[in-house]
């Protein structure tokens, strides 16, 4: 990182390497549109283009060499690029074939591969946007679903870095009143109370923050639902219920599923990844207990176990945990235990009862709603959130000792510097390495 040159000319697909009706070549660095020029039909008119202006044009192979494809060049000229550099984007075919050849007449022309997250770490390093808005970039291109693809757009579009900076600066005014006070002798001052109410304003603020990563955390990333339960209980019938597709062979004969299945799906806007499994029973058969054992497994790293109970069978019902929902299937052949969720894969009945149980119980214990200006999804923000709540928390205690306002400073300190490493500024090169080599869209 310390090495890194930014005067080399980068370039990469945008787009997924995939045949598609079209397809987006980024190219930044200074000098790169003149570079450019030698390769496009109408040098002069990308070289005079104003910014952020479209110039329609073929690719060639050289000044007079074979069109490469027929293109609109969206130009930035310096400092203007998502970069903050010059820039300029070609919106081409999208044929393999035809990428493949401008991407390496690109490199012919002396222009280097972009790494992932590079295009973004530039943009970073030239103060376009801050830590917090590099990483919803990666956030909101991986988004799984409306609601975090929305909390994503809010953090880039700065809402979580003015949050932050809002708050260093009130951090900033507390620590310059505690420094006049170290720095000056007693009698040259007057009375000073320290404003604790201004302190406990912040340290709710940041804690209110850090407790939006539960919620962030959840419609980002997801959660893993196991269905589970006796044979027979109705696990795949409700499985291909959910996924809203014929997915789990359904049948009458116990023991159906054996290896288990899993897919993608969204319940109430979360994203779930869902496991249908083998139902459990004693066997003697070795493949059918290689399936119960797998399904033991996926019941240990699940958020949530869905049990099923065959309300026309009930045999062993699970201890009720917060991560176990029991649930009678069948309710139409047989009326559920009063009180206990019910279902009908038949008739539907009790299915919507049963989504919103799912979603109440995953975000159950949750300090945030979701509904919050700004949510986190990151865990390296969540625990530096953290730190600087805890921080700011034993600054508190500490004024409410009436100890020297010296070691007041120290934790007010390491507060401000757990939200200098949240917004990039005094992040350690290995962690920035970390954030922009994960960024890997499309690959
Ligand atoms: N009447 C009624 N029958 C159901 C209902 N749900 C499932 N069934 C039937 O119950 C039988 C077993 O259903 P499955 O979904 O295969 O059960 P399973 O839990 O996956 O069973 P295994 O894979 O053997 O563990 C099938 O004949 C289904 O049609 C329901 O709500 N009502
Ligand atoms: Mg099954």
């Amino acid at each position: 990182m310390e090495s890194y040159n930014r005067d080399d000319i980068i370039f990469a697909l945008a787009t997924a390497w995939a045949q598609s009706a079209l397809a987006v070549i980024r190219v930044s660095g200074e000098g790169c549109t003149k570079l450019l020029s030698t390769c496009f039909s109408r040098p002069k008119a990308l070289m005079d283009a104003q910014n952020a202006t479209l110039v329609h044009g073929y690719l060639t192979d050289g000044p007079d060499g074979a069109v490469l494809d027929e293109v609109v060049a969206a130009v930035y000229t310096q400092g203007h690029g998502y970069t903050a550099e010059e820039a300029v984007e070609f919106t081409c075919h999208g044929s393999l074939p035809g990428l493949r050849r401008i991407l390496s007449c690109f490199k012919r022309l002396g222009m280097r591969n972009a790494e992932p997250g590079e295009f973004t770490f530039r943009s970073f390093l030239h103060g376009r946007m801050d830590l917090t808005q590099a990483e919803a970039v990666q956030e909101l291109v991986a988004a799984q679903s409306e609601r975090s693809q929305a909390m994503a757009l809010s953090r880039l579009e700065g809402g979580l870095r003015e949050q932050i900076n809002a708050t260093k600066e009130q951090l900033l005014t507390l620590l310059a009143q505690v420094e006049v006070q170290l720095d000056y002798a007693e009698d040259e001052l007057d009375e000073f109370t320290f404003p604790r109410e201004a302190l406990g304003v912040l340290f709710r603020s940041i804690a209110l923050l850090a407790g939006t990563y539960s919620v962030g955390r959840l419609y980002g990333q997801g959660a893993r639902i196991v269905l589970a339960g006796a044979t027979n209980a109705g696990k795949s019938t409700l499985f291909n219920l959910l996924l809203k597709q014929d997915r789990s062979i359904v049948s009458d004969i116990k023991g159906t599923t054996r290896d288990y299945i899993e897919a993608d799906c969204l319940i109430e806007g979360i994203p779930i990844r869902l496991y249908d499994t083998a139902g459990l029973r004693e066997s003697s058969d070795t493949l059918e207990s290689a399936g119960i054992r797998k399904t033991e497994q996926l019941i240990g790293q699940a958020d949530l176990v869905v049990f099923l109970v065959d309300s026309s069978e009930v045999g062993h019902i699970p201890a009720k945990d917060e991560r176990t929902l029991i649930v009678y299937s069948k309710s139409d052949l047989f009326p559920a235990p009063k009180g206990e969720l019910a279902i009908s894969a038949q008739s539907g009945q009790g299915i919507k009862g049963l989504v919103t149980a799912i979603a109440n119980r995953l975000t159950s214990g949750f300090g945030a709603t979701g509904d919050e200006q700004v949510v986190i999804e990151s865990e390296r923000q969540h625990s530096l959130l953290d730190s600087a709540a805890k921080a700011l928390e034993r600054a508190l205690a500490l004024v409410d000792m009436d100890v020297p306002l010296d070691i007041v400073a120290v934790e007010l300190g390491e507060a401000m510097q757990n939200l200098g490493e949240l917004t990039g500024e005094v992040t350690p090169a290995d962690i920035l390495h970390k954030i922009f080599s994960g960024f890997c869209v499309g690959k």
